[in-house]
């Protein structure tokens, strides 16, 4: 059913606690924890607890917990006193997405350029 755990997705086993993470964020809808592949200082993915393939599919189904999600990104970059920062869901292998469990990237304590690769 649309949401639940996918026995095949290594997000939802972080969710689930089967698979370790170093976790810096919970509430009741999202986890947010530190990227494995660290592409700045500051790397941090904001999940939702929800199983959706990716935030299109997310927003679409659940607005308000897409909204928890970007509330959540928000509250990290707070809470590790970034300067500025940025926020990123790609959406689709075009994009690079590798994981097809919705979530936002967060990225700080660099330099940022723009565009991105
Ligand atoms: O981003 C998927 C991200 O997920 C990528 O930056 C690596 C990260 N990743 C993959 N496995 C793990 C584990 N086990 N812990 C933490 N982070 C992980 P995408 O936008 O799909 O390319």
């Amino acid at each position: 059913m649309a949401g639940e755990p996918q026995d095949d997705c290594l997000f939802c086993k972080i969710v689930a606690g089967q698979t370790p993470a170093t976790i810096v964020r919970e509430t009741d809808t999202t986890v947010a924890f530190r990227d494995i592949n660290p592409q700045a200082p500051t790397h941090v993915l904001v999940i939702p607890k929800v199983h959706y393939k990716d935030a299109a599919a997310l927003a679409a189904a659940v607005p308000e917990i897409a909204a928890d999600v970007l509330r959540e990104a928000q509250a990290v970059a707070d809470q590790e006193q970034l300067e500025s920062h940025r926020i990123v869901f790609n959406t689709g292998s075009g994009a690079g997405q590798t994981v097809w469990h919705a979530h936002a990237h967060v990225l700080g304590g660099r330099g940022l350029h723009w565009p991105p690769g």
